[in-house]
């Protein structure tokens, strides 16, 4: 995809069953980003190259799916002043509650912005991403609003279906 604003960085290819749903909401809204298989314990050499030159390749933000003792967003948001969010995935028989707890109890000093563990943590990476983007793109802003009126269209359509379905019992 051409010129990127987004990183979308996963631990595993395991991990991309998830993260797939943050490349989703990027393709709805139109929003060019990247996306790279890389581990802050298997190829650490390797994700902090990537990090440390994306700001001068146009990234703005970096998004962060890893399960387990899921260090990821944390080794990026130490190697970089962009914002960085973090996605716990369910990867071990704990169920994404280590990934979690490793994504979200940062110290003071470094940032990780934690999602809820899974698909709707990776969904809400996405849109989170695009809540600070809209701060100065109007586009993404009005984009936002859209998206917000479709969703509640779709809630009081399912309400009024079951209302329905309900009173003809
Ligand atoms: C983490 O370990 C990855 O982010 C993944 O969620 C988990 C398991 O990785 P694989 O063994 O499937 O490659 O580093």
């Amino acid at each position: 995809m051409s010129n990127p604003r987004v990183a979308i960085l996963m631990g595993s290819d395991s991990d991309f069953g998830i993260m797939e749903e943050t490349c989703k909401v990027f393709d709805e809204f139109g929003v060019a980003y990247e996306v790279m298989v890389s581990s802050a314990h298997r190829t650490p050499e390797r994700t902090i190259a990537y990090v440390e030159a994306a700001r001068g390749n146009g990234i703005q933000c970096l998004i962060c799916g890893a399960g387990a003792a899921a260090h990821l967003s944390g080794v990026v948001a130490a190697t970089t002043t962009l914002p960085v969010i973090g996605v716990p995935i369910d990867a071990t028989s704990l169920k994404g509650v280590d990934a979690l707890y490793s994504t979200v109890m940062m110290p003071g000093g470094i940032p990780v912005a934690s999602m809820a563990i899974g698909k709707a943590g990776a969904k809400n990476a996405a849109l989170f991403a695009l809540a600070m983007f809209s701060a100065t793109d109007k586009d993404i802003e009005d984009k936002l609003a859209q998206y917000r009126k479709d969703m509640q269209a779709k809630v009081i359509a399912k309400s009024e279906a079951l209302q329905a379905k309900l009173a003809n019992r």
